[in-house]
């Protein structure tokens, strides 16, 4: 059984937040650092701690309080430099062609596709210059309101001397996200909601929704059934999980232009109808959430926020078809639920459950100004501070991007003279796709502008409470 008083809280059950905090730390002071963390270890919170904060949201709603109640959830998680520093042996994370242990700076260029620049010490991803630097370690800062934020960050800073003569950590940067405020909370930047799949998982989620097949717990986190390397694992490296993130723009203004000026013509919608079905092939589901695979050419905002039925469909009978969404949709491509688990033999059925990751961003940046809208041009930077977990980056996360989202021919064994394309959202080359016409599905559209640019971003572990305690602390 999965031990929920080990088990960092984001991982499994996602810190409650309206806003966010990531703080990106270099050690400085290995000793010092070591003690400090002793004493930082009784503010993380576990997934025991953050099902009893929702148990009080609850009860706080409940009573009918209209603010909110104050909360803070606090994680950590280092990078294999960070390990590196301490002097601690990571090798049961991964072999040294581990995404984990190559680092995303080279990875981003080598195999996500991020854009680089070629320079004498090769070629280098056009990220943010805080990036570029060796990260050792992320602490998280979850709360419902900044002031909680920031009176937590000040205890932390105090626990490692920052602005003190003996610092142990050196802040590189730090990100703040903030969920998007009135009806557009729980939305993206694109106008998107989001946060309605992610795996459940055998063992901790009791009752699921229905919708895709329940994970294995070992998929998540480290030492269980699921886990590629569960048998060689480090007792240490045991009830964690790989964190992945990424620092993601997103041009909204532009991809608001692009779905103006390409509305579908279909049956007898408005160009403004039009305009929003293309946005909803393009990502799979409508703005509102509902899945177009079960509401293929109308929003249905009931459909939209009921759990029961959301998420709970397959692109079922549809193997060979992209009339009801396309095969690159965002969704799809990421989550390709019966296109490879009924995929027919020789070459399915394949089962995505290795594939599956925990997704938990947050929004950063700005709701659109007046000129922004105007101009149909990005003056002020905002996106999603992309995070998620899983035990393998390779079956996770680099797999999404670089096997499925990257690749024009996924997803694998469509009969049609057509190819999928890539993700229009996150695929990265030359981005084409065919599906967006349900008139004509071999219709390829091209010259869709980048509305999603990495600016930086690591690949990090997030250890056990015990592993925090007794091998990174001292
Ligand atoms: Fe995506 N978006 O606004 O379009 N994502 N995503 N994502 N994403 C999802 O189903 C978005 C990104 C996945 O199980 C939804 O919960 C944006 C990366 C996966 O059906 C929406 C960005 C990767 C799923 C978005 C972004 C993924 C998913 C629908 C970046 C991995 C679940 C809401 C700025 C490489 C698929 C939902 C499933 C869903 C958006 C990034 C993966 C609306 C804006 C980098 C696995």
């Amino acid at each position: 059984t999965l031990d929920l008083n080990n088990i960092q809280g984001d991982i499994l059950s996602g810190l409650p937040k309206k806003t966010q905090l990531y703080i990106f730390f270099q050690i400085v002071d290995v000793t010092k650092f070591r003690a400090d963390l002793a004493r930082f270890v009784p503010l993380v919170k576990t997934v025991a701690g953050v099902l009893k904060d929702r148990q009080l949201i609850k009860e706080h709603k409940k009573k009918g309080h209209k603010t909110l109640i104050p909360l803070v959830g606090v994680n950590i998680a280092f990078s294999h430099l960070g390990f590196v520093k301490l002097g601690i042996d990571d090798s049961s994370l991964g072999p040294a062609t581990d995404p984990f242990i190559i680092g995303q700076f080279k990875d981003s260029v080598q195999n996500l596709g991020d854009a680089g620049t070629q320079t004498a010490s090769g070629l280098v991803p056009n990220w943010d210059p805080a990036f570029v630097q060796p990260l050792h370690g992320v602490i998280l800062i979850s709360g419902e309101s900044h002031e909680t934020l920031q009176k937590k960050k000040l205890e932390i800073e105090c626990i490692f001397g920052v602005r003190t003569i003996q610092p142990s950590i050196f802040q590189v940067t730090s990100l703040r996200g903030d969920v998007r405020p009135g009806a557009e909370s729980g939305h993206e930047h694109f106008g998107f909601l989001d946060g309605i799949s992610n795996p459940a998982v055998i063992g901790f989620d009791k009752d699921p929704n229905p919708g895709p097949v329940s994970v294995n717990p070992g998929v998540i986190v480290t030492g269980y059934t699921g886990d590629p390397s569960q048998a060689t694992r480090a007792s240490w490296a045991v009830d964690g999980s790989f964190l992945v993130f990424r620092y993601l723009f997103q041009q909204v203004p532009e991809f608001n232009d692009f779905l103006r000026k390409n509305p579908i013509a279909f049956q007898d919608l408005t160009p403004e109808e039009g305009s929003d079905l293309l946005g909803a092939r393009l990502v799979g589901r409508w703005k509102s959430g509902a899945p177009i695979d079960l509401s293929p050419f109308k929003n249905d905002p009931v459909l939209a926020v009921d759990p029961k039925r959301n998420n709970d469909f397959k692109f079922e009978g549809e193997i060979n078809s992209q009339f009801r969404c396309p095969f690159a949709a965002h969704v799809r491509k990421t989550n390709p639920r019966n296109d490879l688990e009924a995929l027919p033999p020789p070459v399915g059925p394949i089962s995505v459950q290795k594939n599956r990751i925990m997704r938990r961003g947050v929004q950063f940046g700005p709701e659109l100004t007046k000129e922004e809208k105007k101009t149909a041009k990005t003056e002020c930077g905002r996106g999603l501070l992309f995070a998620c977990y899983q035990t393998s980056i390779t079956n996770g996360f680099q797999f999404l991007q670089k096997t499925w989202a990257n690749n024009p021919k996924f997803p694998i064994g469509q009969t049609q003279p057509e190819e999928p394309g890539l993700d229009p959202l996150i695929g990265q080359g030359v981005r084409s796709m065919s599906g967006t016409d349900p008139n004509n599905e071999e219709k390829v559209i091209s010259g869709m502008p980048d509305f999603i640019i990495p600016r930086g971003g690591e690949y990090f572990f997030s250890p056990s409470l015990k592993g925090l305690r007794e091998t990174l602390a001292s």
